[in-house]
């Protein structure tokens, strides 16, 4: 079969950033050392250990407080460019607000990116996934509009800190998973299931937040550190599972509800909330006996204020979902977003699933999601700040890892698609760099490139065979179908 020889090769640019991505509360440990505040995940995991699956927690997870080095070691192993983290807010700030610094938690981060760049790996700063400190959660976290000023005040320690030596700084890691999931739903901190109101008060008041910190950076920063400032946003695909116009329209209105919310008041050219969803809330409320829609009104000045408020647009993009707007509905709780939105998703039954319920390889979804971005919102830069895929700990020969391989190889064929659409995309991280914890799945979901031993006191880290077909891939710019590492040592070349 000529197929391998005829395929052309096609080409990342050179200065494509091709990295991995890892988040604070994941990979550090270190729960409770060196004047770290406690943050909501460690209050959950502390006081409702029923819900991580394995009744696990984050205290120790890879130990990466105590392994950066090692960390900083796989990235040279791997050949990245460069390396996506998260702060702990509660390690700089143990009470969330800035009356107090901690000297040690700057040193650590000092440490971390210090030994980076030693090493030409460019850093790339995420200042919130996802572990708020405790003490402002109990003020209402994101559900109160003072949010945005604390979290302005945390920008301003972190690129005081650390803006000299990094060029990237991402606010925020998914509002989806921090607004619904977190208020509107149960399954992740601080799990409030505020079902009615609580995902749409977060996404008014964490964009607000974003536009702040922002300005932040844009005014008092750029000027002398010149980088640069955006967010990410999770967008999986979401089409019509017929070719419809009903299950058009269900789509539509579920992709504003998973990501336009977010985006659209960044990223549009009008601002506020996309719509038709923001109509169809209106009109429940309404039905429901609501004096006024649970969607938070936007005025003309605030839209102004958000809107154009990020140098480019980071999007996490794992998968894609067919969208019905009569099938596999439900049940969901009344009133909530889901019930808002109305509608079934699910994936094509041909599409090789992961250990993840909600994972599986859907065809070319990120060229299919970046083209919609690309148009809606008038060709921003773009960067895949994570993808990745899952296998479950049990597996046998843990460490050969087939199913990833052809999961990232299909991602880097939907990548060159959109550098060949001209689509100004930057840059592509993996999730994840090791193994970590999973949220609500504890340790059984692994999604590291290197295998991390949790019961391993040193948590050793030991490369898994996609680890070297990315090894692969980053050095020459291209995806080779040949490719087999010659044995599973790893080096450093
Ligand atoms: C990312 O979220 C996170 O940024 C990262 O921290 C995480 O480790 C990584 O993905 C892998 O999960 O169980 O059906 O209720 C990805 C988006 C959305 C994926 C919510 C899991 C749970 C759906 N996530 N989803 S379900």
């Amino acid at each position: 079969c000529h197929a391998s020889v005829v395929r052309q090769q096609r080409r990342f640019p050179d200065d494509f950033l091709f990295g991995t991505a890892t988040a604070s509360y994941q990979i550090e440990g270190a729960w409770n050392e060196d004047g770290k505040g406690e943050n909501i995940w460690d209050y959950m995991v502390h006081n409702t250990p029923e819900v991580i699956r394995g009744l696990s927690n984050g205290d120790v997870a890879a130990d990466s407080y105590h392994n950066y080095k090692r960390d900083v070691e796989m990235m040279r192993e791997l050949g990245l460019d460069a390396y996506r983290f998260s702060l702990s807010w509660s390690r700089i700030l143990p009470t969330g607000m800035a009356n107090e610094v901690n000297p040690a938690g700057i040193a650590f981060y000092n440490n971390y990116i210090n030994e980076m760049l030693k090493y030409n790996i460019t850093p790339l700063i995420t200042l919130y996934h996802w572990d708020l400190p405790q003490k402002l959660q109990e003020l209402g976290g994101f559900a109160n509009p003072l949010i945005s000023d604390w979290f302005e005040d945390y920008a301003r320690v972190v690129y005081e800190n650390f803006g000299d030596r990094v060029k990237m700084f991402i606010t925020f890691n998914e509002p989806r998973e921090i607004c619904f999931e977190g208020y509107g739903a149960a399954t992740k901190a601080p799990i409030l299931n505020a079902t009615a109101m609580g995902a749409y008060l977060c996404a008014k008041n964490l964009v607000t937040a974003h536009a702040k910190a922002y300005y932040l950076y844009d005014k008092e920063f750029r000027p002398v550190q010149g980088g640069q400032c955006g967010i990410t946003i999770s967008v999986n695909w979401f089409g019509p599972a017929t070719p419809t116009p009903e299950d058009e329209m269900a789509a539509e209105l579920r992709r504003q509800g998973e990501w336009g919310i977010y985006a659209h008041p960044i990223f549009s050219a009008e601002g506020g909330f996309p719509k038709e969803l923001s109509d169809k809330i209106a009109e429940k409320s309404a039905q429901q006996g609501y004096p006024w829609s649970r969607l938070p009104v936007f005025t003309e000045e605030e839209k102004a204020f958000v809107r154009g408020t990020s140098d480019f647009f980071g999007v996490n993009h794992y998968t894609a979902y067919l969208v019905s707007a009569t099938e596999r509905k439900g049940p969901y709780p009344v009133p909530s977003l889901l019930d808002d939105v109305d509608t079934g998703s699910f994936p094509d039954d041909d599409w090789l699933k992961s250990a993840s319920a909600w994972l599986t390889l859907a065809p070319n979804s990120i060229h299919t999601a970046l083209t919609h971005l690309n148009n809606l919102y008038n060709k921003p830069i773009f960067y895949i700040t994570e993808n990745g895929w899952s296998t479950d700990e049990s597996r046998e020969n843990s460490l050969i890892d087939d199913d990833r391989i052809q999961y990232y190889r299909a991602s880097m064929e939907s990548l060159l698609n959109c550098l060949d659409d001209g689509i100004d995309l930057r840059g592509y991280m993996a999730w994840s760099l090791m193994d970590n914890f999973e949220w609500m799945e504890g340790y059984i979901e692994r999604f590291g490139l290197y295998e991390v031993d949790f019961s391993d006191p040193a948590r050793t880290r030991t490369p898994r065979k996609a680890a070297f077909v990315y090894k692969h891939i980053i050095k020459h710019r291209a995806v080779d179908y040949e490719y087999e590492p010659e044995s599973m040592v790893m080096t450093i070349d």
